[in-house]
Protein backbone atom coordinates (compact mmCIF):
# COMPACT_ATOMS: atom_id res chain seq x y z
CA UNK A 1 0.00 0.00 0.00
CA UNK A 2 1.26 3.57 -0.95
CA UNK A 3 2.02 6.20 1.73
CA UNK A 4 -0.78 8.49 1.03
CA UNK A 5 -3.59 5.39 0.82
CA UNK A 6 -1.92 4.00 4.11
CA UNK A 7 -2.37 7.79 5.92
CA UNK A 8 -5.71 7.71 4.97
CA UNK A 9 -7.17 4.22 5.60
CA UNK A 10 -4.79 2.42 8.54
CA UNK A 11 -6.55 2.75 11.73
CA UNK A 12 -9.02 5.05 9.44
CA UNK A 13 -11.08 1.91 8.38
CA UNK A 14 -15.35 2.74 8.90
CA UNK A 15 -17.00 3.00 12.01
CA UNK A 16 -17.99 -1.04 12.50
CA UNK A 17 -21.50 0.76 14.98
CA UNK A 18 -22.32 3.50 12.62
CA UNK A 19 -20.85 3.45 9.52
CA UNK A 20 -19.12 6.66 10.68
CA UNK A 21 -16.16 7.33 8.06
CA UNK A 22 -14.14 8.97 10.14
CA UNK A 23 -12.84 7.66 13.25
CA UNK A 24 -15.32 8.65 16.60
CA UNK A 25 -13.74 10.96 19.00
CA UNK A 26 -13.98 9.23 22.44
CA UNK A 27 -13.91 12.11 24.75
CA UNK A 28 -14.21 10.07 27.59
CA UNK A 29 -12.11 9.58 30.89
CA UNK A 30 -13.25 6.10 31.58
CA UNK A 31 -15.49 3.34 30.58
CA UNK A 32 -18.70 1.20 31.31
CA UNK A 33 -18.03 -2.10 33.13
CA UNK A 34 -20.31 -4.79 32.72
CA UNK A 35 -19.39 -6.79 36.37
CA UNK A 36 -16.12 -6.58 37.85
CA UNK A 37 -13.55 -7.85 35.61
CA UNK A 38 -15.85 -7.54 32.04
CA UNK A 39 -15.09 -4.84 30.06
CA UNK A 40 -14.83 -4.26 26.37
CA UNK A 41 -11.16 -4.11 26.54
CA UNK A 42 -10.80 -0.50 27.45
CA UNK A 43 -11.13 0.42 31.55
CA UNK A 44 -9.54 4.18 32.07
CA UNK A 45 -8.77 6.31 29.31
CA UNK A 46 -5.22 6.70 30.68
CA UNK A 47 -4.55 3.70 29.81
CA UNK A 48 -6.47 2.77 27.03
CA UNK A 49 -8.56 5.25 24.65
CA UNK A 50 -9.78 4.28 21.07
CA UNK A 51 -9.46 7.44 19.23
CA UNK A 52 -5.98 6.82 20.37
CA UNK A 53 -5.28 3.41 19.69
CA UNK A 54 -6.66 4.84 16.00
CA UNK A 55 -3.94 7.22 15.41
CA UNK A 56 -1.01 5.03 17.00
CA UNK A 57 -1.97 2.53 14.46
CA UNK A 58 -1.92 4.77 11.52
CA UNK A 59 1.46 5.81 12.63
CA UNK A 60 2.96 2.40 13.39
CA UNK A 61 2.19 2.31 9.33
CA UNK A 62 3.54 5.86 8.30
CA UNK A 63 6.43 4.66 10.17
CA UNK A 64 6.52 1.23 8.75
CA UNK A 65 6.77 0.23 12.27
CA UNK A 66 5.02 -2.54 14.09
CA UNK A 67 3.56 -0.22 17.03
CA UNK A 68 3.36 3.59 18.09
CA UNK A 69 2.94 4.97 21.42
CA UNK A 70 1.50 8.80 22.07
CA UNK A 71 2.36 11.35 24.22
CA UNK A 72 1.21 14.60 25.16
CA UNK A 73 4.13 16.67 23.36
CA UNK A 74 7.27 15.96 21.67
CA UNK A 75 9.22 16.41 24.75
CA UNK A 76 7.33 13.62 26.49
CA UNK A 77 8.07 11.50 23.88
CA UNK A 78 11.51 12.27 24.44
CA UNK A 79 11.42 11.76 27.96
CA UNK A 80 9.83 8.35 27.74
CA UNK A 81 12.53 7.08 25.50
CA UNK A 82 15.03 7.91 28.22
CA UNK A 83 12.92 6.06 30.89
CA UNK A 84 14.05 3.05 28.87
CA UNK A 85 17.08 3.09 30.47
CA UNK A 86 18.91 3.21 34.31
CA UNK A 87 20.84 5.84 36.46
CA UNK A 88 24.08 5.06 35.44
CA UNK A 89 23.17 4.36 31.53
CA UNK A 90 25.15 6.77 29.17
CA UNK A 91 23.82 8.30 26.23
CA UNK A 92 24.91 9.96 23.34
CA UNK A 93 22.72 13.10 21.76
CA UNK A 94 23.34 14.68 18.51
CA UNK A 95 25.67 18.08 18.88
CA UNK A 96 23.03 19.96 16.75
CA UNK A 97 19.40 19.32 18.06
CA UNK A 98 16.13 21.17 19.32
CA UNK A 99 17.52 22.90 21.90
CA UNK A 100 14.92 21.64 23.95
CA UNK A 101 15.98 17.78 23.96
CA UNK A 102 19.15 19.32 24.98
CA UNK A 103 17.74 20.66 28.28
CA UNK A 104 15.97 17.95 29.01
CA UNK A 105 19.09 15.92 29.29
CA UNK A 106 21.46 18.28 30.98
CA UNK A 107 18.96 19.78 33.74
CA UNK A 108 17.13 16.84 34.45
CA UNK A 109 17.60 13.58 33.03
CA UNK A 110 20.73 14.12 34.12
CA UNK A 111 19.79 14.78 37.91
CA UNK A 112 18.38 11.10 37.99
CA UNK A 113 21.25 9.71 36.96
CA UNK A 114 21.22 9.36 33.41
CA UNK A 115 24.58 10.66 31.76
CA UNK A 116 25.08 12.02 28.09
CA UNK A 117 27.95 13.46 25.80
CA UNK A 118 26.87 15.21 22.73
CA UNK A 119 28.87 14.58 19.89
CA UNK A 120 28.87 15.67 15.95
CA UNK A 121 26.92 12.70 14.60
CA UNK A 122 28.31 13.59 10.83
CA UNK A 123 31.49 12.60 12.23
CA UNK A 124 31.14 8.37 12.43
CA UNK A 125 34.52 7.92 14.12
CA UNK A 126 34.11 10.75 16.76
CA UNK A 127 30.91 8.53 17.72
CA UNK A 128 32.92 5.41 17.82
CA UNK A 129 35.08 7.22 20.00
CA UNK A 130 32.60 9.10 21.73
CA UNK A 131 31.30 5.08 22.79
CA UNK A 132 31.21 4.07 26.59
CA UNK A 133 30.83 0.32 27.63
CA UNK A 134 27.65 1.82 29.12
CA UNK A 135 26.85 3.41 26.12
CA UNK A 136 22.79 2.64 25.41
CA UNK A 137 21.59 4.64 23.44
CA UNK A 138 22.66 7.27 20.45
CA UNK A 139 19.86 9.97 19.98
CA UNK A 140 20.45 11.91 16.47
CA UNK A 141 18.16 14.16 14.79
CA UNK A 142 18.21 14.27 10.98
CA UNK A 143 18.28 16.92 9.11
CA UNK A 144 18.69 18.53 12.74
CA UNK A 145 17.22 21.75 14.32
CA UNK A 146 18.61 24.45 13.14
CA UNK A 147 21.46 23.65 10.89
CA UNK A 148 20.27 20.78 8.34
CA UNK A 149 22.98 18.39 9.31
CA UNK A 150 22.22 15.21 8.13
CA UNK A 151 23.26 12.11 9.82
CA UNK A 152 23.51 8.77 8.25
CA UNK A 153 21.12 6.28 10.04
CA UNK A 154 22.30 3.29 8.23
CA UNK A 155 26.22 3.86 9.52
CA UNK A 156 24.89 5.18 12.92
CA UNK A 157 22.75 2.35 13.43
CA UNK A 158 25.63 -0.39 12.57
CA UNK A 159 27.58 1.46 15.10
CA UNK A 160 25.29 1.60 17.73
CA UNK A 161 24.02 -2.02 17.42
CA UNK A 162 27.90 -3.30 17.16
CA UNK A 163 28.22 -2.04 20.66
CA UNK A 164 24.48 -3.19 22.22
CA UNK A 165 22.88 0.36 22.04
CA UNK A 166 19.88 1.40 20.36
CA UNK A 167 19.62 3.82 17.91
CA UNK A 168 16.27 6.49 18.47
CA UNK A 169 16.23 9.02 15.42
CA UNK A 170 13.72 12.12 15.36
CA UNK A 171 12.29 12.33 12.16
CA UNK A 172 10.58 15.24 13.06
CA UNK A 173 11.82 17.73 10.39
CA UNK A 174 11.98 14.97 7.59
CA UNK A 175 8.27 13.68 8.37
CA UNK A 176 7.64 9.57 7.23
CA UNK A 177 6.60 10.83 4.01
CA UNK A 178 10.35 11.82 3.50
CA UNK A 179 12.32 9.48 5.61
CA UNK A 180 11.86 6.16 7.25
CA UNK A 181 14.63 5.80 9.73
CA UNK A 182 13.25 2.55 10.78
CA UNK A 183 13.28 1.18 6.91
CA UNK A 184 17.53 2.37 7.66
CA UNK A 185 18.35 0.23 10.42
CA UNK A 186 16.65 2.56 13.54
CA UNK A 187 15.03 1.07 16.81
CA UNK A 188 12.97 4.15 17.75
CA UNK A 189 11.43 6.52 15.91
CA UNK A 190 10.43 10.00 17.55
CA UNK A 191 8.20 13.04 16.27
CA UNK A 192 7.19 16.18 17.82
CA UNK A 193 3.99 15.70 16.08
CA UNK A 194 3.76 19.36 16.98
CA UNK A 195 4.65 20.16 13.74
CA UNK A 196 4.40 18.54 10.25
CA UNK A 197 2.01 15.65 11.51
CA UNK A 198 -0.50 17.95 12.42
CA UNK A 199 1.28 20.61 10.17
CA UNK A 200 -1.86 23.34 10.86
CA UNK A 201 -0.08 24.90 14.23
CA UNK A 202 -3.33 23.87 16.67
CA UNK A 203 -1.85 20.96 18.45
CA UNK A 204 0.93 19.84 20.92
CA UNK A 205 1.73 16.12 20.36
CA UNK A 206 4.62 13.57 20.22
CA UNK A 207 4.57 10.12 18.74
CA UNK A 208 7.33 7.50 18.97
CA UNK A 209 7.49 4.70 16.53
CA UNK A 210 9.43 1.16 17.18
CA UNK A 211 9.02 -2.22 15.03
CA UNK A 212 10.35 -4.32 18.20
CA UNK A 213 7.85 -5.98 20.71
CA UNK A 214 9.35 -5.67 23.59
CA UNK A 215 10.56 -1.79 23.36
CA UNK A 216 6.66 -1.71 22.13
CA UNK A 217 5.43 -3.19 25.23
CA UNK A 218 7.51 -1.07 27.60
CA UNK A 219 6.87 2.04 26.10
CA UNK A 220 3.17 1.71 26.58
CA UNK A 221 4.05 0.60 30.41
CA UNK A 222 5.47 4.05 30.49
CA UNK A 223 2.99 5.85 28.64
CA UNK A 224 0.03 4.62 31.72
CA UNK A 225 2.41 4.91 34.09
CA UNK A 226 4.38 8.28 34.32
CA UNK A 227 0.94 9.69 31.87
CA UNK A 228 1.78 12.11 29.49
CA UNK A 229 -0.83 11.21 27.43
CA UNK A 230 -2.80 13.19 24.61
CA UNK A 231 -5.77 13.73 24.85
CA UNK A 232 -8.70 12.19 22.34
CA UNK A 233 -9.47 15.66 20.58
CA UNK A 234 -5.77 15.87 19.62
CA UNK A 235 -5.11 12.58 18.58
CA UNK A 236 -8.36 12.71 16.05
CA UNK A 237 -6.92 16.23 15.08
CA UNK A 238 -3.83 14.10 13.88
CA UNK A 239 -5.87 11.48 12.01
CA UNK A 240 -7.40 14.51 10.21
CA UNK A 241 -4.27 15.86 9.69
CA UNK A 242 -2.02 12.82 8.38
CA UNK A 243 -5.04 12.26 5.88
CA UNK A 244 -3.34 15.20 3.79
CA UNK A 245 0.52 15.16 4.82
CA UNK A 246 1.67 13.46 1.35
CA UNK A 247 0.00 16.43 -0.44
CA UNK A 248 1.26 19.10 1.73
CA UNK A 249 5.34 17.86 2.10
CA UNK A 250 5.56 17.64 -1.45
CA UNK A 251 4.28 21.53 -1.58
CA UNK A 252 6.59 22.56 1.85
CA UNK A 253 9.49 21.03 -0.48
CA UNK A 254 8.79 22.71 -3.68
CA UNK A 255 8.47 26.26 -1.88
CA UNK A 256 11.31 25.31 1.01
CA UNK A 257 13.71 24.85 -2.93
CA UNK A 258 12.19 28.13 -4.44
CA UNK A 259 13.14 30.17 -1.19
CA UNK A 260 16.17 28.13 -0.66
CA UNK A 261 17.31 29.02 -4.19
CA UNK A 262 16.20 32.83 -3.95
CA UNK A 263 18.65 32.70 -0.98
CA UNK A 264 21.62 31.32 -2.83
CA UNK A 265 21.61 34.09 -5.36
CA UNK A 266 20.87 36.83 -3.05
CA UNK A 267 24.00 39.43 -2.31
CA UNK A 268 22.42 39.62 1.74
CA UNK A 269 22.16 36.05 2.46
CA UNK A 270 25.93 34.82 3.78
CA UNK A 271 25.01 30.79 3.81
CA UNK A 272 22.06 28.74 3.18
CA UNK A 273 21.14 25.62 5.32
CA UNK A 274 19.11 23.29 3.13
CA UNK A 275 19.42 19.20 2.07
CA UNK A 276 17.70 20.15 -1.32
CA UNK A 277 20.90 21.87 -2.41
CA UNK A 278 23.34 20.63 -4.16
CA UNK A 279 26.12 23.05 -2.31
CA UNK A 280 24.72 21.48 0.73
CA UNK A 281 27.66 19.53 2.41
CA UNK A 282 25.77 16.36 2.73
CA UNK A 283 23.12 16.48 -0.43
CA UNK A 284 24.41 12.98 -1.58
CA UNK A 285 23.67 11.21 1.73
CA UNK A 286 20.43 13.37 2.23
CA UNK A 287 19.16 11.94 -1.15
CA UNK A 288 20.15 8.59 -0.38
CA UNK A 289 18.26 8.12 2.49
CA UNK A 290 15.84 10.31 2.52
CA UNK A 291 12.86 10.22 -0.89
CA UNK A 292 12.60 14.40 -0.50
CA UNK A 293 14.25 17.27 1.33
CA UNK A 294 11.51 18.82 3.61
CA UNK A 295 9.96 22.60 4.15
CA UNK A 296 12.86 23.56 6.12
CA UNK A 297 15.34 26.49 5.51
CA UNK A 298 17.87 28.28 7.49
CA UNK A 299 20.05 31.33 6.46
CA UNK A 300 23.09 33.13 7.71
CA UNK A 301 22.90 36.84 7.45
CA UNK A 302 25.75 37.92 9.66
CA UNK A 303 24.44 39.65 12.52
CA UNK A 304 21.54 40.31 14.64
CA UNK A 305 20.93 43.91 13.09
CA UNK A 306 20.61 42.23 10.01
CA UNK A 307 18.26 39.24 11.28
CA UNK A 308 15.73 42.50 12.89
CA UNK A 309 16.12 43.92 9.92
CA UNK A 310 15.08 40.77 7.46
CA UNK A 311 12.30 39.20 10.26
CA UNK A 312 11.07 42.98 10.53
CA UNK A 313 10.47 42.76 6.27
CA UNK A 314 8.64 40.12 6.35
CA UNK A 315 4.58 40.63 5.71
CA UNK A 316 3.23 37.12 5.35
CA UNK A 317 5.55 34.84 7.03
CA UNK A 318 5.13 35.04 10.92
CA UNK A 319 7.63 35.43 13.24
CA UNK A 320 6.43 32.32 15.97
CA UNK A 321 9.01 29.40 17.26
CA UNK A 322 7.87 25.86 15.67
CA UNK A 323 7.48 24.92 12.08
CA UNK A 324 6.25 22.32 9.86
CA UNK A 325 2.47 24.02 9.73
CA UNK A 326 0.60 24.93 6.55
CA UNK A 327 1.49 28.79 7.00
CA UNK A 328 5.05 30.06 7.05
CA UNK A 329 6.88 30.84 10.37
CA UNK A 330 10.21 32.93 10.53
CA UNK A 331 11.91 32.03 13.89
CA UNK A 332 15.31 33.35 15.44
CA UNK A 333 17.07 30.08 16.87
CA UNK A 334 19.99 32.48 19.06
CA UNK A 335 16.91 34.01 21.58
CA UNK A 336 14.25 31.35 20.66
CA UNK A 337 14.00 27.87 20.06
CA UNK A 338 17.73 27.58 21.16
CA UNK A 339 18.11 30.28 23.96
CA UNK A 340 19.12 27.20 25.89
CA UNK A 341 22.06 26.20 24.99
CA UNK A 342 24.79 27.62 26.51
CA UNK A 343 26.02 30.92 24.59
CA UNK A 344 29.81 29.67 23.84
CA UNK A 345 28.72 26.09 22.83
CA UNK A 346 25.73 27.88 21.06
CA UNK A 347 28.45 30.00 18.67
CA UNK A 348 30.81 27.06 18.57
CA UNK A 349 27.77 25.12 16.97
CA UNK A 350 26.61 27.93 13.95
CA UNK A 351 23.98 28.87 16.11
CA UNK A 352 24.89 32.40 15.42
CA UNK A 353 22.74 35.79 15.88
CA UNK A 354 22.59 36.28 12.11
CA UNK A 355 20.94 32.63 11.86
CA UNK A 356 17.20 32.27 10.74
CA UNK A 357 15.01 29.94 10.25
CA UNK A 358 12.40 29.28 7.88
CA UNK A 359 9.43 27.04 8.29
CA UNK A 360 8.33 27.11 4.52
CA UNK A 361 4.05 26.92 4.55
CA UNK A 362 1.66 25.53 1.59
CA UNK A 363 1.27 29.38 0.48
CA UNK A 364 1.15 30.54 -3.07
CA UNK A 365 5.00 29.72 -4.35
CA UNK A 366 5.09 33.25 -5.67
CA UNK A 367 3.57 35.44 -2.82
CA UNK A 368 6.23 33.24 -0.45
CA UNK A 369 9.00 34.46 -2.98
CA UNK A 370 8.27 37.88 -3.35
CA UNK A 371 8.00 38.32 0.35
CA UNK A 372 11.12 37.08 1.36
CA UNK A 373 12.60 38.52 -1.46
CA UNK A 374 11.76 41.94 -0.45
CA UNK A 375 12.42 41.43 3.30
CA UNK A 376 15.89 40.57 2.19
CA UNK A 377 16.56 43.20 -0.09
CA UNK A 378 15.16 45.31 3.07
CA UNK A 379 18.42 44.00 5.36
CA UNK A 380 21.25 45.01 2.92
O1 LIG B 1 7.39 21.07 21.17
P1 LIG B 1 7.26 19.58 21.35
O2 LIG B 1 6.08 18.98 20.65
O3 LIG B 1 7.36 19.14 22.78
O4 LIG B 1 8.51 18.92 20.58
C1 LIG B 1 9.84 19.12 20.93
C2 LIG B 1 10.71 18.97 19.73
C3 LIG B 1 11.34 17.76 19.49
N1 LIG B 1 12.12 17.54 18.41
C4 LIG B 1 12.30 18.51 17.50
C5 LIG B 1 13.18 18.25 16.32
C6 LIG B 1 11.69 19.75 17.66
O5 LIG B 1 11.89 20.69 16.72
C7 LIG B 1 10.87 19.99 18.80
C8 LIG B 1 10.22 21.30 19.04
N2 LIG B 1 10.71 22.35 18.27
C9 LIG B 1 10.24 23.63 18.29
C10 LIG B 1 9.27 24.06 19.08
C11 LIG B 1 10.93 24.55 17.35
O6 LIG B 1 10.41 25.64 17.06
O7 LIG B 1 12.00 24.17 16.88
Amino acid sequence: MGFATKAIHVGQEPDPLTGSVTVPLYQTSTFAQEAIGKHKGYEYARTQNPTRSAWERNMAALEDGTDAISFASGMAAIDAIARLFDAGDHVLLAEDMYGGTFRLFDTVLSRHGLRFDTVDMRDLDAVRRALRLDTKLLLTETPTNPLMTISDIAALAEIAHSSGALLAVDNTFASPYFQRPLQLGADIVVHSATKYLGGHSDLVHGVVVVRSEELAERLHFIQNAVGAVPGPFDCWLLLRSVKTLALRMEQHQRNALAIAQLCSSHPAVERVYYPGLPSHPQHELAARQMSGFSGMVSIELGSRQKADRFIAGLRIVTLAESLGGVESLVCHPATMTHASIPEEVRLARGITDGLVRLSIGIEDSADLVEDVRDALDNCR
